[in-house]
């Protein structure tokens, strides 16, 4: 395995090793030889908003992310701002129309706020289109080089479900704050602690009857596996309304679990989301961090809302029993409401934000993996159960 496919340069700038990924995120030993569709990890989440300004303003004092690019106007881009924020070895790129006719604004309007582009990191981007295009993935960009004083990017895109795209990316050659087009910029806000580390997951919803379809893409196209978690029929009659089988890349750094909707006493929550997305798209992203309790007190003190827990939840005599001990007291997860899972590999703490833009669409969660690779199987329940308290507010009944 060459270094190139073992860490991004990203992890490595934030000085996250193997070691320290594989406690945070989860990931396994595998051979890159024989993937026909390499990929190294995440590269940068992209987002459209209808206020980037504000939007990075928000990642940065609530999120504790850090400012390092821009692009906009005064830097001759005329059609949006472009805002990159950081938090250890995950970038996020905030992006909002300035020029009325601007695309940005036209998928604004129709999604709200969301992502964009799922971008990854590859070694080989000609050799992933390549495969991608024969297994008929529909390419938005054939693989291109982008150059500029820093150096050269390869970059290229495919579509994924909605109007959600994987850009691919290389950028071993490139050594400016972005891409071409970016200009270094700092915050004068004074830099925090950050809150987390990593990106875990990041889950798609797409269409009734079309998981299977999306499963099939990411194996085919991408080389992905899948994951032993799911929610199947069983679980979804009962109270989820929602089928989930997750994907995940060889080393496992990219997990995609994808949800469908199910039909259930109550409407949906993916129904909801695929009506006020205005179809598929991204539904949350998991942030892993290694310290659940302070990112919840921080991100609380500075407005997140989280999902609310029930004290029955921690007082339950069977999850006493079922998690056995974790690194905290319950009474400091209880407070926060935070959730505890456990299974053969070890044990996840878990907490998921209410939606964090205006629609009832893209959500947080931020995860504590302590051996655990699962995705909190045993939370699902009492997290569908709070989920649908929300919706009820809603008027979804
Ligand atoms: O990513 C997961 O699978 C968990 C649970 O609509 C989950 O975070 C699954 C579906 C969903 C919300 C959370
Ligand atoms: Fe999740």
């Amino acid at each position: 395995m060459s270094v190139n496919d073992t860490l991004t340069n990203e992890e490595r700038l934030a000085e996250l090793d193997l070691d320290t990924l594989k406690q945070l995120v989860g990931l396994v030993e595998y051979d890159s030889g024989g993937d026909p569709f390499p990929v190294t990890g995440w590269d940068a989440i992209v987002w459209a908003v209808g206020n980037a300004t504000q939007t990075s303003h928000f990642f940065q004092s609530a999120f504790g992310m850090e400012l390092i690019a821009y692009s906009g106007p005064e830097t001759g881009n005329r059609d949006h701002m472009s805002y990159v924020l950081k938090s250890g070895a995950i970038r996020f790129v905030v992006q909002g129309g300035v020029d009325p006719d601007s695309p940005l604004i036209a998928h604004h309007a129709r999604h709200g706020d969301g992502i964009t582009d799922i971008a990854l990191a590859v070694p080989d981007v000609d050799k992933c289109v390549a495969h991608a295009r024969a297994q008929g993935a529909k390419i938005l960009e054939e693989p291109h080089d982008v150059t500029d004083e820093h150096g050269t990017v390869r970059i290229a895109a495919i579509a994924t479900y909605g109007d959600t795209r994987h850009t691919l990316v290389n950028r071993d050659r490139y050594t400016g704050p972005y891409l071409p087009g970016y200009v270094t910029r700092t915050s004068s806000r004074p830099a925090k602690k950050r809150i987390f580390q990593a990106l875990d997951h990041i889950v798609g919803n797409v269409e009734l009857g079309a998981m299977d379809e999306w499963v099939d893409f990411y194996n085919r196209v991408m080389g992905f596996t899948n994951m032993a978690e799911f929610i199947g029929d069983d679980i979804a009659t009962d109270y989820s309304a929602l089928m989930s089988k997750v994907v995940a890349s060889g080393n496992h750094r990219v997990k995609f679990p994808l949800n469908e909707p199910a039909l259930g006493k109550k409407k949906s929550q993916i129904d909801e989301y695929l009506e006020f997305y205005r179809g598929p798209g991204a539904q949350h992203l998991a942030l892993a961090t290694n310290d659940i309790l302070r990112a919840v007190d921080e991100m609380v003190a500075a407005g997140v809302e989280f999902l609310n827990t029930p004290d029955s939840y921690y007082e339950d005599a069977e999850l006493r029993e079922r998690i056995g001990n974790v690194r905290v007291p319950i009474e400091e997860l209880q407070k926060r409401g935070i959730l505890v899972d456990r299974d053969e590999d070890g044990y996840l703490l878990q907490i998921f934000t209410k939606p964090t833009g205006d629609r009832p669409t893209v959500f947080f969660e931020m995860i504590e993996r302590h051996g655990s690779l699962g995705f909190g199987k045993g939370n699902f329940k009492a997290l569908f159960e709070a989920i649908e308290r929300e919706q009820a507010k809603r008027g979804n009944f």
